[in-house]
């Protein structure tokens, strides 16, 4: 089975001033998804920022980011409901009115540093049910063994995904999520309902490489970027989001599961054509 890599490559915690490198502009965002697709990725994560580099919902914006990427690539795009913990849950339904091709969807609420990243029931069915009706496929953010149990419970209530396929994310090494570590990946994969046909696995900061490693032993699927981690090695920064989809693709290559193309993405996720 190739790999699918997604590339996550702004997020929303990061400040420019603290990484000038980062892509916050509409334009560098554009020149990292098509690098990042010449280099394996298929699909591509979405945060987007303001004119002051500042994170935002805003639905303009998304709308435009979404269709630079479409004219630019042929990625996969996703956008994130996660916005930044600051977000409402409000602003967070409405991404979806931007019309992507897939959108995250996390699966509880969670320690997040010192902050708290709120993904109460309630919001989490209304924006299952929104994802539904409007034909866009969720990838199901895991931080925690709890959100497995809770995507149990979604599944069985509400039925399967549009599209029919159901492609998980385990989001692994945040500060106060489950760690970033092979025994904690088995122990999240073996729990994961049986309808589950895919699912990717990133690991923050330092747990990037064992969280790699251990998702293509196991048959997952890669997402990279620095939304996840901004350290290429112990002091050496990443330059470009596109080094850390070409080091996927290399791991990926050893594993004898090169890159998976954009068109077997789609297939994989069957996102509405
Ligand atoms: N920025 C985090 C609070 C997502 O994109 O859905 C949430 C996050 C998850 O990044
Ligand atoms: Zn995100």
């Amino acid at each position: 089975m190739p790999t699918l890599i997604t590339v996550a490559p702004t997020g929303a915690e990061t400040t420019k001033g603290a990484c000038p490198t980062l892509p916050t502009k509409l334009s560098e965002v554009v020149e990292t998804a098509r690098r990042c697709e010449a280099a394996g990725a298929a699909m591509i994560h979405l945060h987007i920022r303001d004119a002051e580099h500042r994170p935002t919902l805003d639905l303009g914006r998304l709308r435009a980011a979404v269709a630079a990427v479409r004219s630019e690539t042929d990625l996969v795009v996703q956008l994130s409901t996660g916005g930044a913990v600051t977000d409402s849950f409000e602003d967070r339904l409405r991404v979806l009115d931007a019309d992507p091709d897939s959108c995250s969807l996390t699966m509880g609420t969670v320690n997040f540093g010192d902050d708290v990243f709120a993904n109460p029931w309630p919001f989490v069915t209304e924006l299952y049910q929104r994802t539904q009706e409007l034909r866009i496929v969720p990838e199901f953010e895991l931080f925690d063994l709890g959100h497995v149990a809770a995507l149990h419970r979604l599944l069985d209530t509400y039925g399967l995904p549009a599209g029919g396929k159901v492609h998980c994310d385990l989001v692994m090494g945040v500060p106060g999520g489950m760690p970033g570590d092979a025994p904690t990946l088995v122990a999240v994969v073996q729990a994961l309902p049986d309808v589950v046909t895919s699912w990717s696995a990133t690991g923050i900061g330092r747990t990037t490489l064992p969280v790699a490693l251990a998702a293509l032993s196991c048959g997952g699927h890669l997402r990279v970027g620095m939304e996840d981690t901004r350290s290429f090695a112990r002091g050496r920064p990443v330059r470009h989001n596109v080094e850390l989809v070409e080091r996927a693709a290399q791991l990926a290559g050893l594993a004898q599961r090169p890159p998976m193309t954009t068109e077997d993405a789609r297939e994989l996720l069957n996102v509405k054509p």
